[in-house]
């Protein structure tokens, strides 16, 4: 196990890898900053109960008091919750906050290195980032493309929001060496609704299929791999009216100045207003259809 000394992984967790059953990875970015109190408490709670049930132990990953933490015990989830000011770190603030004794929530990128040391191979979030709209002049283009490119874990995820630039992200992934695997569908995903008018590069209809693809993967020395599973139908949403609405919060978040790393925690909590919690109930939603998959595919590999 890499990085001795500041690696706390919870002795269920711990237990889990050693005998080679199923464990599966949750971040913190979402429950510190991608839903409001007490939902994000609720949903984390539910995630790691709709882990369970696939059969696997949840770890959800943060940074607390310098300690990398894998596996969180009740309390420190509900601190990572409740406390407003815990920091959203990707892989790049990772060694000042075990320098500094600080503590923060981990974003896509930061979870996977996470997961990685402890020996964690499967992932279940929302939303990835990715290459955002008007990358042109910001140049804002998410870490977590990149550790998708250096480290061996499959994250499932609905896909990117449009508040990205889906087809560039998409091309990124390519340019990175990325495998992008389609569950049961052709086309990648957009988070709140099922397609996005682009191809994903291979579709699989079982979790096997992508267990077995994720071990040539990791057999081959080769990054990550990145999991698209449709919001439930059930529970997507209207996509022209959603697509309008994310349009509005950006307009919004360019006037009011916010760029870099706040700009999808506020998207996300404007998205949450102007469409009564639609569009949290369909976040929701979805993160724990991908719990249940990334559950199968962990027992599978
Ligand atoms: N998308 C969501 N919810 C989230 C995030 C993305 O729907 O909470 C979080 C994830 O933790 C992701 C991060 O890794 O935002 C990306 O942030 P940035 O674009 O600043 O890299
Ligand atoms: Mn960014």
């Amino acid at each position: 196990m890499a990085a001795p000394g500041v690696l706390d992984v919870a002795p269920e967790v711990a237990a889990a890898l050693a005998a080679g059953r199923p464990v599966v990875a949750l971040e913190s970015t979402i429950v510190a900053h991608g839903m409001p109190w007490p939902r994000n408490l609720e949903t984390a709670r539910m995630l790691e109960a709709e882990v369970r049930a696939g059969g696997a132990v949840p770890a959800t990953i943060a940074i607390l008091d310098g300690r990398l933490r894998v596996g969180l015990d009740p309390s420190a989830l509900e601190r990572l919750a409740k406390d407003g000011t815990v920091a959203k770190a990707s892989r790049r603030d990772i060694a000042a906050l075990v320098a500094s004794g600080g503590s923060g929530a981990t974003t896509v990128s930061a979870t996977m290195a996470i997961a990685a040391m402890a020996g964690i191979a499967v992932f279940a979030t929302g939303g990835i980032g990715g290459v955002h709209r008007g990358v042109e002049s910001t140049m804002d283009v998410s870490a977590d493309l990149y550790e998708f490119a250096r480290t061996p874990v499959a994250v499932v995820c609905a896909g990117a929001k449009s508040i990205l630039d889906i087809p560039r992200t998409l091309e990124l992934l390519e340019s990175l060496g990325v495998p992008v695997i389609g569950y049961r569908t052709d086309e990648f995903p957009a988070f709140y609704a099922r397609t996005s008018g682009r191809k994903v590069d291979r579709r699989c209809e079982t979790a096997g299929e992508i267990a077995a693809l994720l071990a040539a993967q990791r057999r081959l020395g080769f990054g990550g791999v990145l999991v698209a599973n449709p919001i439930p139908a059930e529970h997507a949403l209207d996509a022209a009216s959603i697509e309008a609405t994310i349009a509005e919060a950006m307009l919004e978040a360019d006037r009011r100045g916010i760029r870099g790393a706040d700009i999808t925690p506020f998207l996300l909590a404007r998205l949450n207003d102007l469409t009564k919690g639609a569009s949290l109930a369909a976040n929701i939603a979805l993160v724990r259809s991908n719990a249940a998959l990334a559950a199968e595919i962990s027992a599978a590999l």
